[in-house]
């Protein structure tokens, strides 16, 4: 048994974001899918580590933490190799803003409960709900890849030639908008990044398709 187990669901972004950080910093943890298509998120089982009813949920020694972000700066901070976020304020201050362009400007308006609000609601259809999701996409990719094809900082990857926390938001979501037909040869910055990020041997494995509940 890991000190870590992960609540989580194999296609989930904000699920793929944790599980890359864990195996970059080489943190075993055990794996506990949930089913976001039978609703097992939220079960009352994972709500009570999780009340929100959303993937992931970090169960730690310490207890339960949901929220990706939260996550990752906490597994930075008490597994401080490779680091994740810089050393410097401005280049944290840069990487959690880039992050956030695609944890708070494109998941949340994107999330499976929103879509499946606006089909029961609102009687969207998949063709309807497919416009959705790539309006708000493409509105975060357009200022993702303005942002990181002007910005000095850009390397190899979001933030200099390492992999950090903005680069595992922008690979997950890539691998998200592929599922939605969002056209990434608009974003050639980002499809660099991310083909970078997928050429690192921890965040391939952390993609959908390599997780024991991938169907
Ligand atoms: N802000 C949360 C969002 C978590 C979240 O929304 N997860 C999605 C999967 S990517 C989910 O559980 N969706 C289930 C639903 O919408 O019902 C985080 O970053 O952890």
């Amino acid at each position: 048994m890991s000190q870590f187990t992960l609540h989580n669901y194999f296609r989930s972004s904000t699920s793929v974001r944790v599980r890359a950080a864990l195996n970059l910093k080489g943190l075993a943890y055990d794996y506990v899918p949930l089913s976001l298509l039978k609703g097992e998120q939220a079960s009352e089982a994972h709500l009570a580590l999780n009340p929100s009813g959303l993937v992931p949920t970090l169960v730690a020694p310490e207890g339960a933490l949901p929220q990706s972000l939260a996550i990752l700066e906490w597994l930075d901070e008490t597994h401080p190799e490779p680091p994740i976020l810089p050393s410097d304020p401005w280049g944290r201050a840069r990487v959690r803003s880039l992050s956030q362009i695609v944890a708070v400007d494109i998941h949340p308006v994107n999330n499976l409960r929103v879509l499946k609000h606006l089909e029961n609601e609102f009687s969207v259809d998949a063709a309807g709900k497919a416009a959705w999701f790539r309006k708000w996409a493409n509105a975060g990719m357009q200022a993702l890849e303005t942002r990181l094809a002007r910005e000095s900082e850009t390397g190899d990857f979001c933030h200099g030639d390492s992999v950090g926390m903005a680069d595992l938001c922008l690979y997950a979501q890539v691998l998200n908008n592929a599922r939605f037909d969002v056209d990434m040869a608009h974003y050639p910055t980002v499809m660099r990044i991310h083909e970078n990020c997928m050429a690192i041997p921890a965040l391939a494995r952390a993609a959908p398709v390599n997780q024991p509940d991938a169907i």
